[in-house]
């Protein structure tokens, strides 16, 4: 089974990019054939700076590799090293319906906050999501809920293509974590944790200090009640309950049960302890990793040209089936 993910060298990565995605990536490589993508072409469908991007495209390589990707079990690259995905995107488009893409919810949200130039990439930017993924004939898509809406669109792509040119690609299937698919701003928890948007306070960042972490915590917005239980008037304390299922694997029924009489205080602290001690190891690997550039590169040099070769083959039965070039592929 080969499994694909991509996510964005945006800014610092946060717990629910850890727990909704990051934790399934590395899962991923004892399941199947995992495959993941630092997607530095998708950043550039917003306002950004060049030399910063290259950088944070390191900082996300180091953190993952950290997090426990290891190359040797499985294929890891940067998306713009692989020229595939922006030629296949192309070609997917024109099986890609307008009106899909206007009805994404990521797109009106991110062109909403948009102060200068709404880009023609964000919009299509499902479009190469759907490149990503389909170039590997992938058959699953670790994600967080968020995705859900690109995920769809990418399964329909699939499809329309495979019927009107032939079957060449993988109808592939999203795969959303039971616990922590979104996890929601400590400050205003009716809003996801969010790299873009949320406020400093309400977003736990992976490499936070130990301190961080706790101070977020123990200022987390809560209700007025004092028990410990998921209900969906208590957007604050349940998502501290999913957090902390999440990061000590206890079931949240039994932490419902485990904090019956505790309050608040002491419960937010013990959702912080959790969370330390869960982000610890990444944290102390990271700067070693980090501090190594060449062998980062190295990492992902190896890792497209691994990734290369299937997505080349991909692409090329898809420009044959479409009646692009000769018959016989010259590459
Ligand atoms: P932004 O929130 O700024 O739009 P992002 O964090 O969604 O950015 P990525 O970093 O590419 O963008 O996301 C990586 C993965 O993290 C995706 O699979 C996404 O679904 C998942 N993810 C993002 N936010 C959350 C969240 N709050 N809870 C769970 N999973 C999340
Ligand atoms: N759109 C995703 C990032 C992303 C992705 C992918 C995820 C780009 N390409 C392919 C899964 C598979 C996001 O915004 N989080």
């Amino acid at each position: 089974m080969r499994i694909f993910s991509g996510i964005q060298p945006t800014g610092s990565k946060h717990l629910g990019n850890y727990i909704g995605a990051i934790v399934q990536y590395v899962a991923g490589q004892e399941r199947g054939e995992g495959i993941y993508c630092i997607v530095d072409l998708h950043a550039t469908t917003v306002a950004y700076e060049p030399a910063e991007l290259r950088v944070d495209s390191y900082d996300l390589a180091a953190l993952l590799l950290a997090a426990g990707l290891d190359p040797k079990r499985c294929t890891f690259f940067r998306q713009s090293d692989v020229p595939e995905h922006a030629e296949l995107a192309w070609m997917l488009a024109s099986v890609t319906a307008y009106g899909d893409l206007q009805r994404m919810h990521q797109f009106k949200d991110k062109s909403a906050r948009q102060r200068e130039l709404v880009s023609a990439g964000l919009f299509t930017y499902p479009v190469l999501m759907a490149a990503d993924v389909l170039a590997y004939r992938t058959d699953e898509v670790p994600v967080g809920d968020d995705q859900r809406q690109h995920i769809e669109l990418m399964r329909d792509v699939a499809e329309r293509f495979n019927g009107r040119f032939g079957e060449v690609f993988v109808v592939p299937e999203g795969r959303y974590p039971q616990v922590g698919a979104r996890i929601m701003d400590l400050q205003e928890p009716d809003r996801k944790m969010s790299t873009t948007g949320g406020s400093e306070a309400g977003v736990v960042h992976v490499l936070d200090t130990p301190n961080e972490i706790l101070k977020k915590f123990r200022s987390a917005v809560t209700d007025s009640g004092s028990d410990v239980r998921r209900a969906t008037d208590k957007p604050g304390i349940s998502n501290l309950i999913e957090i902390l299922a999440a990061t000590s694997g206890t079931p949240m029924e039994e932490i419902e049960q485990q904090f019956v009489d505790s309050g608040y205080g002491a419960f937010k602290t013990a959702v912080a302890e959790a969370v330390i001690d869960y982000l610890a190891p990444v944290r102390e690997r990271y700067g070693e990793l980090r501090r190594d550039e060449p062998g980062l590169e190295l990492v992902l040099a190896e890792g497209a040209e691994k990734a290369r070769a299937i997505a080349a083959e991909t692409v090329a039965d898809a420009r044959r089936a479409m009646g692009l070039g000769p018959v016989r592929a010259h590459r």
